[in-house]
């Protein structure tokens, strides 16, 4: 039976194991319509679930009439808080230790939250019936402003009056939530005062959402024969989902079975809990048949998770060669109604002191006030590590306000403050520890192929020409260097509601020699499938094409924590070369039993293992998953499979390097992008093709929100971003060609050396096509204006430094 294939070359190639740009095994099926999506669900004699939603930001629900709803032919049930009452199910717990209302309860707190929902034969049906309830409103003062909510008498959480600890610590006033303070206040201020520049900014890291092209949804199905509850959802954590259902239902764990089918895109809309799922549910129970909700895109912008909605105030201290000294940053952060963010339980600002970037600097101190105010809650980690993306934006537009201050090139200022090569691991002053970096050698690679220098000549003399008159069109050079932090991890720090953040994988090599992995995570569009198999390939030296990848169903998947946070590839992914490990370990016995040789006598060589010396007596990994099963071996359990838990020791740290080109209409307030260039280190790569389309995909969410994308409020707290007309999403009319680069510094800790690269290009673009527009407008004296640069903003602005007179 051995397999003589020819060279070494050859048998890894056939493999298609790690570094190889393996095609999307995935993409047969969504190509040709055979994903299935939530919405795709569909079982005998399922209902629909639609919501009644407020037109209210602030207002007293006085009284709901659900007769004329009920009387419609095919509808079931309305249900309301009353109803979820004595199953203790109308408030929930947020992620964020806060507890939210499921429906309405006495009075609602932002524009669209659930009031009731109708259950009903039909979508349509359900939707007309949504009309028929009427709900009768007493209208409150509204609070979308967090500065006006801390000072004003209105009380947001009449639940919460009187309460002055909350699950973060004490509560200063009725509004507020939290204080959280890291790093060292009074050594900061101390270098802040005898600094010999200081430079102070303000910024507005505006509300946006999540926008992925399938909206949420769940399918619940409760068996009132078997007792077991069935829930299929766009769920980004199914295992955590389940656990939680667990415990606020009442229904013993191995009688839920959660499913996430493939999902059409999350981006941390959905990795929270919402009033849909909760309804689903009890609508199921309630009426013994399986239920279905599915929001529509407006409610999908309007009530489901937000991102950002941070206001930072920075002071930088340096020398006046510019050697940065100190930090210091407060940030506002606005809730909204309740607090749902999504971040692990110790860290109510997520990653926010991670504000120290990518710069050695030797003390810094963080704040941050978490408020309450009449917008839709969240708080959730839109394509980023929870919130690192605001703290790299804090962090990239210090600096450039600190070039402007020092009068310096922004580039050589950050080179002269790089965390050095040899300074890794490095503990930062706010106390992560970074795993690895060469941030010197992206920065110079990327510089020189842009050629930087060439560029800021071509500026000045566009600013030169643009003060005679010749030209309408400025342009910026907008440069980021970044730092992420993804791979949440290690249980001992991360938790999400007390479970400790590992994630698993499970492997079955069968008799042939193909195998299964299931793992805890989930794939939205990353292509888990074909990665995860390639990792595998690697470690096994089984093909990545007979190999299986199944996630996200909890009745077969091992316990995870799930996807998002970019920790699949340094938690999952290193539990997958584990669980490959331990495969390896036992068919290394069995390869020596067969050859007859000791175990240390063989060694592992891509497909097989060799005697070693002897390299014409091996057996290959085929032959050895035969014997696995069918050959008696002594002192050896049949079976060829393994499961590896993995407890991360540390998160891991990507870091990469662009810059942006652009051309901006003085007139128009139209901005175009020239050339973007984006380096990308995330260690060892394991699918370059598919960390490409991470980054093309990271940088074009980036751009939407550095361009233009925002969920906005008027002071009624109605929502003037609800629908795609208004809430931009860029096409390929806005996208710019990207230009990809990349290092390689492997992480130390992890077994394959990866770090996670989805949400880099998300975290590392903002402030870099921010940075571009700030940039266009240095020459005249602009400092800072606020995200998004819509064609507007960018007008008022050149209009404010008098380019239009
Ligand atoms: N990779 C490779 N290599 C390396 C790394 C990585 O290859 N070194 C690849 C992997 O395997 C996969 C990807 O890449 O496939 C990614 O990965 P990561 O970074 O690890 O991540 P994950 O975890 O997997 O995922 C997550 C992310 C996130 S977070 C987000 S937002 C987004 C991203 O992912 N999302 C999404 N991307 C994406 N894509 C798509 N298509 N879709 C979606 O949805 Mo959050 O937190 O949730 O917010």
């Amino acid at each position: 039976m051995n397999d003589l294939t020819p060279d070494r070359e050859e048998r890894s190639a056939n493999l298609k194991g790690m570094g190889c740009s393996r095609k999307r095994v995935e993409d047969a099926r969504f190509t040709q319509g055979k994903g299935n999506y939530v919405d795709d669900i569909k079982l005998p004699g399922m209902l629909h679930g639609d919501f009644v939603r407020s037109p209210y930001a602030h207002a007293r629900v006085v009284s709901i009439n659900k007769d004329a709803a009920m009387a419609l032919p095919g509808v079931v049930a309305v249900l309301t808080a009353e109803d979820l009452a004595p199953l203790n199910l109308h408030w929930m717990p947020t992620l964020a230790g806060d507890k939210q209302m499921v429906l309405a309860d006495g009075k609602v707190l932002f524009q669209g939250q659930e009031v009731a929902f109708v259950v009903a034969s039909d979508r349509y049906v359900a939707a007309d019936a949504v009309e028929l309830v009427e709900v009768e409103y007493e209208e409150l003062p509204v609070l979308t402003d967090p500065f006006e909510a801390l000072k004003s008498d209105v009380v947001l959480r009449e639940d919460l009056a009187g309460q002055t600890e909350g699950a973060h610590g004490p509560r200063k006033h009725h509004n507020h939530i939290f204080t959280w303070e890291q790093g060292d206040e009074t050594g900061t201020n101390q270098v802040l005062d005898n600094a010999e520049v200081v430079a102070e900014e303000t910024m507005y890291y505006h509300r946006t959402h999540p926008c992925p092209l399938e909206t949420c949804g769940s399918v619940a199905s409760m068996d009132k024969v078997n007792g077991k509850l069935t829930l299929w959802g766009t769920f980004q954590a199914p295992h955590v989902v389940r656990t939680v259902a667990s415990l606020l239902s009442g229904i013993e764990e191995h009688n839920i079975r959660v499913v996430s089918p493939d999902i059409g895109g999350g981006f941390g809309n959905k990795v929270g809990v919402y009033p849909g799922y909760v309804c689903s549910i009890v609508a199921s129970i309630v009426t013994g048949k399986p239920v279905k909700w599915v929001e529509d895109r407006m409610e999908n912008l309007m009530s489901t998770a937000f991102a950002r909605d941070y206001w930072m105030t920075g002071k930088i201290a340096a020398t006046k060669d510019g050697k940065i000294t100190g930090l210091h940053c407060h940030v506002t952060a606005d809730h909204g109604g309740f607090d749902a963010c999504a971040d692990p339980t110790k860290f109510p600002a997520g990653f926010m002191n991670i504000c120290t970037g990518s710069y050695d600097i030797p003390v810094a101190y963080l704040a941050v006030d978490g408020v309450y105010t009449n917008k839709a809650p969240g708080g959730v980690s839109y394509r980023c590590s929870f919130r690192v993306t605001e703290a790299v934006y804090f962090i990239e537009r210090m600096i450039e306000v600190l070039a402007i201050e020092l009068d310096m090139d922004a580039a050589e200022l950050r080179r002269i403050n790089f965390i050095k090569k040899e300074q890794f691991p490095y503990t930062a002053a706010l106390g992560w520890e970074y795993d690895s970096g060469d941030y010197h050698t992206a920065w110079d690679k990327a510089l020189k192929t842009v050629d930087y220098d060439g560029l800021r000549k071509e500026q000045a003399e566009r600013v030169e020409a643009f003060k005679r008159g010749e030209t309408r069109k400025l342009m910026g050079v907008g440069l980021s260097f970044f730092t992420e932090i993804v791979g949440a991890g290690p249980v001992k720090n991360c938790d999400i509601l007390g479970m400790g953040m590992f994630d698993s994988c499970e492997i079955r090599i069968h008799p042939t020699g193909s195998a299964i992995a299931r793992l805890g995570t989930i794939s939205q569009g990353q292509g888990h499938a074909t990665t995860f198999a390639q990792i595998l390939a690697s470690e096994i030296g089984i093909s990545a094409d007979s190999i299986t990848i199944e996630e996200g169903d909890t009745d077969t998947a091992p316990y995870g924590l799930g996807t998002y946070g970019s920790r699949s590839t340094p938690v999952a992914g290193a539990a997958t070369a584990m669980a490959g490990r331990k495969i390896r370990a036992k068919a290394q016995m069995i390869a020596a039993y067969l050859l007859e040789v000791h175990d240390d006598d063989v060694e592992f060589d891509i497909d097989r293992f060799v005697v070693k010396g002897a390299p014409e007596k091996f057996k290959t990994m085929k032959e050895i998953a035969y014997a696995a099963y069918n050959q008696a071996i002594p002192g050896i359990e049949p079976g060829l499979e393994a499961v590896s838990y993995y407890d991360p020791p540390n998160m891991t740290y990507p870091f990469g390097a662009y810059v942006c080109v652009m051309d901006i209409d003085v007139d128009t307030g139209v901005p175009e992008i020239r050339r973007f260039y984006a380096l990308d280190d995330c260690g060892t790569r394991i699918n370059p093709m598919i960390i490409e389309g991470q980054v093309h995909g990271g940088l074009t969410e980036a751009l939407a929100v550095a361009l233009g994308q925002e969920i906005a409020y008027d002071k009624l707290g109605n929502v003037k971003t609800g629908t795609l007309m208004d809430f931009f999403l860029p096409t390929a009319w806005e996208v710019p060609n990207y230009e990809t680069d990349y290092t390689v510094t492997p992480s130390p800790h992890h077994p394959i050396g990866a770090k996670g690269v989805g949400e880099s290009p998300h975290v590392g673009g903002v402030p870099c096509f921010s940075n571009a527009v700030q940039d266009a407008f240095r020459a005249f004296g602009l400092r800072h204006t606020n995200m998004p640069h819509d064609h507007w903003r960018i007008w008022q602005a050149a209009n404010q430094l008098g380019l239009h007179d």
